[in-house]
């Protein structure tokens, strides 16, 4: 994206990530011209919307229309390359507890039984109320992937959860009309309490690694890990992998994020 703050650092090494960066925007544009040809927005709108967009067979766990659809209305741009690869996997026997990094939005006692993830309709701005059993009635994927922290450290950690995209294609509250035409662009997600608060862009949500996460390493999540559910996005630095999730919003304008009112950058890809 184009709209990089000011604040974000300047790479060490400038060499490297300008010649990956010419890569992927080559690819970007060879793919988004592609998808003009094949299948424009219009397209997907006049072909039954989402329920059959969620039953086109999958590119890196994306549906493909959607795929292109992304590609060709440009909000991804030099991003594309970046958001549909997949992050490492390792053996589950690597797998440790990460160490207990920030508590922002946690410091309340939360009782399981009463949490519910509100979801504010996109269209119609009202609230819908989840309990941690519809998000486990939807398919459960386990991945053991890299935690990366911002300030140096990683972990390789299991992760069980739902797919971001399998929620918000079950639950079509992302949309203005309820299929992908005219999906909004951004997912915001937040404490309960407010204090801590996350934005991903769409491709990123719809990412097959992006999960709504409800244990770790084999065990339900403790409190201190984000109990009763957190975000796992493993293309993201650490900041993204909101715990104790207690809001999810759609907007059209990138969503407030707390580390990126800090100076860190909006999208902490790595
Ligand atoms: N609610 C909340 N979630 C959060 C944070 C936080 O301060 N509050 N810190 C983030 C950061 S910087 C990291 S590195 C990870 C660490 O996850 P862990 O504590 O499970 O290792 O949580 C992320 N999620
Ligand atoms: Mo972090």
């Amino acid at each position: 994206m184009n709209d990089e703050s000011p604040l974000s650092p300047v790479p060490e090494s400038p060499r490297q990530p300008l010649q990956a960066d010419a890569e992927v925007l080559v690819e970007a544009r060879r793919r988004s011209r592609r998808a003009f040809i094949g299948l424009g927005l219009a397209g997907l709108a006049g072909l039954g919307g989402w329920n059959w967009l969620i039953s086109q067979p999958k590119d890196s766990g994306i549906a493909q229309p959607l795929r292109k659809v992304l590609d060709a209305n440009g909000r991804l741009s030099g991003a594309y390359f970046k958001e549909t690869r997949l992050a490492p996997e390792f053996a589950r026997s690597r797998a440790r507890t990460p160490r207990v990094n920030g508590k922002i939005g946690m410091k309340q006692e939360l009782d399981p039984e009463a949490w519910r993830l509100r979801v504010r309709d996109f269209r119609t701005g009202t609230a819908r109320e989840f309990t941690l059993a519809d998000i486990k009635a939807l398919p459960k994927v386990v991945m053991t992937t890299e935690l990366k922290c911002i300030e140096g450290w990683s972990t390789v950690v299991n992760w069980s959860g739902a797919r971001l995209s399998d929620f918000m294609a079950r639950y079509p509250l992302a949309s203005r009309s309820g299929t992908a035409a005219d999906l909004a662009a951004y997912v915001g997600m937040r404490t309960p309490d407010d204090a801590y608060y996350v934005g991903l862009d769409m491709a990123s949500a719809l990412h097959p690694q992006t999960l709504l996460c409800y244990e770790m390493n084999g065990q339900p999540l403790t409190a201190a890990h984000g109990a009763p559910l957190r975000l796992v996005t493993p293309l993201k630095y650490g900041t993204k992998h909101l715990k104790r999730i207690g809001t999810i919003s759609f907007a059209d304008t990138r969503p407030q994020d707390y580390w990126a009112e800090q100076g860190y950058d909006w999208d902490s890809g790595h």
